[in-house]
């Protein structure tokens, strides 16, 4: 067994960001799911009740901006997140930031809004567990996406101007790394991670999208980059 447990939903892409960093440091980990009706007990995990959480030496981490801290912090001799140069550190984390709390509601929005990508979210969300459970953890999983969609506003605008502005936030991505192979610097970083995580989520259930995205040629390289 590793030193570190993942406490994850497959389908995170907190979770996904949290994957990618540990892969990127080369720090091995074992994952436990909480896949089908199992994700009743994720808010039993942290006062938060969130995933990703992580154990190592006896504590619990919660939040994937902290457990990137945490593990710059605790394996110091692993490849760099954050940028040494402190005004590009300040540009990684805003990108991060930007990713978790903006970009986050788009991958949502298009999550539940295409039929055809929801179907795909609740199948993996359900690998592992019996077939009975999956409609529960379809209603369950909607009502909790629509209802964080609704108070965030995003759920409340009509589809076609939520794509554009998701198409505009792609063109502003595509922009940066027109210059440049990494968002910030000249190496992968947290920015990198944490918003490939988001566009990996909409690239594996969104078809429509994962065209859109992969269109984007700089986008298209990078993202290749970081996942082989
Ligand atoms: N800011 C948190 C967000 C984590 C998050 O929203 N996780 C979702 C899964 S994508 C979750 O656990 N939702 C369960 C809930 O809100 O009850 C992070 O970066 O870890």
């Amino acid at each position: 067994m590793s030193d570190i447990i993942l406490h994850q939903w497959e389908i995170s892409p907190f979770c996904q960001k949290v994957s990618r960093i540990l892969k990127f440091k080369g720090i091995s980990y074992d994952t436990v799911n909480y896949n089908g009706i199992l994700g009743a007990k994720v808010p039993l995990l942290s006062k938060v009740g969130k995933v990703p959480v992580i154990d190592h030496n006896g504590q619990r981490i919660q939040d994937s901006t902290r457990i990137a801290r945490y593990l710059e912090e605790t394996y110091p001799n692993t490849p760099r997140l954050y940028p040494e140069d402190p005004n590009q550190k300040a540009l990684a984390e805003l990108w991060e930031d930007w990713a978790d709390e903006a970009l986050y509601f788009y991958e949502v929005y298009l999550r539940v809004n295409d039929p055809e990508a929801l179907d795909e979210a609740i199948r993996i969300s359900s690998i592992g567990r019996p077939a009975y459970e999956k409609p529960m953890v379809k209603g369950f999983i909607l009502a909790e996406l629509k209802t964080q969609l609704f108070f965030q506003g995003l759920g409340r605008m009509k589809s076609e101007n939520v794509e554009t502005e998701f198409r505009r936030h792609l063109d502003r991505i595509e922009q940066v790394l027109s210059q440049s192979e990494w968002l910030v610097g000249d190496s992968l970083t947290i920015a990198d991670i944490a918003v490939a995580a988001q566009l990996g989520e909409v690239i594996r259930t969104s078809k429509k999208f994962r065209k859109e995205i992969l269109d984007r040629p700089f986008i298209a390289l990078w993202y290749k980059k970081q996942t082989g």
